[in-house]
Formats: C-alpha cells, structure tokens, sequence
C-alpha cells in the first residue's frame, strides 16, 4: 500500500477519498482569516512522497538548455525572502453544487466550499531565481511583459518528480514583480509540511491551485505550455451544450487551461444566540488575478432584495490581493419569518465589477470547474 505512510490528518476534515487523500474543510470552520495549518484542505492525486522521496533541490533549466541546481539552502542565502498571504482555492470548488443544478451531474470530486484556504507564504520570487539561472529580466522595463522580450510568449513548466505531477504558467507571469510567484518553503509560518508540498512548493497567488506545484524538484522554460494531462485535459472549460464524449483532439487544444479564477463568494456560518434578536452571516469572497473584493450582497429572500456585508480588515500581504475578504452582515430577527426556513444568498463582486451568476445553468461544464454561481444556505430558526 503505498499510501501507508501518508501524514496523518485532522479528524475534522471531510474525506472526499482517502487514497490517494482528497479532504475539504468543513464550510463553518472556515472562520479565520488564515487557516489553520491542520485544517486546510488537502487535494493529491497520489501518494505522499516521504521525505527521502521528495526532491531537496530545485533543477532550473532555460530555453537554451542550460540547467542550475539550486538546493533549499541555496535558495534560502542567495535570494530576498517575501511573504504573500494568498488563497488556494482547487478548480473544483463547489463542483458538488453545480451538480445539483439543471445541466446534471459533472464528473471529479464532489466538493462543497472548503477547497479552498488561505495561508502566509514565504519564499524566494521565481523571477529571482530566473534571472539568477540567466534569464534576461530587465528591471528598467515600464511594463511588465515587456521583460525578457524574446522570450514573452513562452511558459514556465513546474514538475514534480516524486508524483509526476507537472503544469505551466506563463513566463510573462513569472517575471512579472507585481505577480508574487513564489518557490516557497514555509506556510504560516512553519516549514511546508508533506502534505502541503515540502519542502519546495511553487505558489502562483490569484491562479487556480493546481498551478501551485507541490514537492518541486524542475522549473523549465518552453515554447509550448505542459503536455501534461493536468495542463492539457483536467482544468479546461466548455460550454453548457458540450459533453465530455463530443470534444475532439482539436476543441481540448483549443480551450484555455484554467489559470487566473473569477470571483467566488460563500456563506460559512449563520448563527443566532439565544436571545438575541439579530441573525449574523459570515463568510469569505476571493477573485483571483490579484483583484480585490470591492463588495459583498447578502440577500435572505432569494435575491429579490439585497444588503451590503461588511468587509473584515484583515493584514494581507503582497503586491496585490491575493487573499480572500471575510465578510460579516447581521439581520434583523423581524425581517425574517419566525418559524420558516431562511434561506441567505450571497454574491460578490471585484475590483473590475465582475460578479456571479445567479444559476449554474450558464457555465455549467461538464468537469464541474470554476462553480461561482451564488451560494445559498438554509437555516431553520424555531422562534
Ligand atoms: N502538486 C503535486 N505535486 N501533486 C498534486 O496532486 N495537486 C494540485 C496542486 N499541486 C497537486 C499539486 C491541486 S489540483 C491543488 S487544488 C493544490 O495542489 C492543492 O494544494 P493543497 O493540497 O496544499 O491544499
Ligand atoms: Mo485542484
């Protein structure tokens, strides 16, 4: 069995399935601004590699075939260390809701809410450890994809060797200083754990997490994006009308692998106190591409009628924001029928004025990828 030795996990995470271990946070413990190490999601599509297995050294090789070798403690003394607080979020979050709606049953893990969570990173910038390798990064450039110029429209390859798990980003992303792409080594503060990818991890903030390679052992640089299943199959979307059995060789090529996230918003708690006469909804709203959370709706008839939650300060770290925005909004017990069942809607919206659709109808797909319709939950109140 090769996944006996395996970390062990906290009870409270639900378990999707167990081998290889695939286990969400439960919505409502989804309560702080980083989330507990012990409860933070887990998504692997193997076995974890046991330390001896895990790469503990990074091979960077460029376009024309040269390659460096940069161990842990290299990276550590050669580069400026950064922190980012960013949020993971995994493409199928929420896919067990889009199942629910009208287009039917999509196919992979039947999450709800908690794959996602957000944690403090550190680490080196990719674009450093490029530039060190001999990637030609200008810094004078007014624009970021203007650097490395011959080299703008080619892709960064993350591999994994212990999994042979191995995806791309664009290089003009990784070069990008505003984009915080991370090789990290510590997650809230304490060295990356197994299950986390230590003890080198790639975190490219505001995009999907599976980009976000764990137990990194090759960064490459290429023409092409990863030929991987991962780049090439799992994390692509199409149309409502398409099914899996229809899409030829030539629709997967032609279909953009899943990289920045929209905007996703959920309900986490809906508590009253004995006595009390204000109902509290909390939650959590994130957007990927570094934007920011402008404003979150709460609705407690459907979305017929709508207020504004308030945005939680938080200490976010980064050249943008990468980290959810917790939300909290309070309603009044007399706006709200006694005895019947409420059900509370929330949406969000970002800095560019992108927002949710209301149904899955409009992007169901048949993998059940980025599921952002408006969450609904409901709670039965006896008085
Ligand atoms: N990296 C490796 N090497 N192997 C994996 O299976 N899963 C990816 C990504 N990186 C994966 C990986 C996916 S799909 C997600 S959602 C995130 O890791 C999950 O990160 P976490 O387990 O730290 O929450
Ligand atoms: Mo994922």
């Amino acid at each position: 069995d090769p996944f006996k030795h395996d970390p062990e996990r906290d009870e409270n995470l639900i378990v999707r399935t167990a081998k290889p271990c695939n286990a969400e946070t439960p919505g409502n413990l989804l309560v702080d601004f980083l989330t507990p190490l012990r409860l933070f999601f887990v998504r692997n599509h193997l076995w974890v590699p046991q330390t001896h297995e895990s790469p503990q050294s990074l091979t960077v090789e460029l376009s024309d075939g040269e390659e460096m070798t940069l161990s842990v403690e290299d990276l550590k003394a050669k580069f400026k260390e950064y922190t980012i607080t960013a949020t993971l979020q995994c493409s199928g979050n929420r896919r067990a809701h889009m199942s629910q709606g009208a287009g039917g049953k999509t196919s992979g893990l039947p999450w709800d809410i908690g794959a996602i969570g957000t944690a403090e990173f550190s680490g080196v910038r990719l674009r450093d450890v490029l530039r060190h390798a001999g990637c030609d990064v200008d810094d004078d450039c007014p624009s970021p994809t203007q650097c490395c110029s011959d080299e703008v429209d080619k892709h960064v390859h993350f591999m994994s060797p212990s999994d042979t798990y191995a995806v791309s980003i664009p290089l003009h992303t990784a070069l990008n200083p505003q984009a915080d792409v991370l090789i990290a080594w510590d997650m809230n503060g304490a060295p990356l754990n197994r299950d986390h990818g230590g003890p080198l991890r790639v975190i490219v903030p505001g995009t999907t997490a599976a980009r976000s390679v764990k137990w990194l052992g090759r960064i490459s640089i290429s023409t092409d994006e990863s030929a991987s299943q991962y780049q090439q199959r799992d994390y692509k979307c199409f149309g409502p009308n398409m099914k899996q059995a229809d899409c030829t060789g030539d629709d997967w090529a032609a279909a953009q692998a899943i990289q920045e996230t929209p905007v996703q918003s959920a309900i986490t708690n809906i508590l009253r106190a004995n006595g009390d006469n204000k109902t509290t909804v909390t939650g959590f709203a994130f957007s990927g591409g570094g934007r920011r959370i402008v404003r979150v709706d709460v609705s407690a008839d459907g979305g017929k009628t709508w207020k504004q939650a308030e945005l939680q300060a938080d200490k976010a770290k980064g050249a943008r924001r990468w980290a959810w925005t917790l939300w909290k909004i309070q309603w009044p017990k007399d706006e709200l029928q006694p005895g019947k069942e409420v059900e509370f809607v929330v949406k969000a919206c970002d800095e560019s004025y992108n927002t949710q659709p209301q149904t899955f109808d409009s992007i169901w797909n048949f993998r059940g990828l980025l599921a952002n319709a408006w969450h609904r939950q409901t709670r039965a109140y006896e008085d």
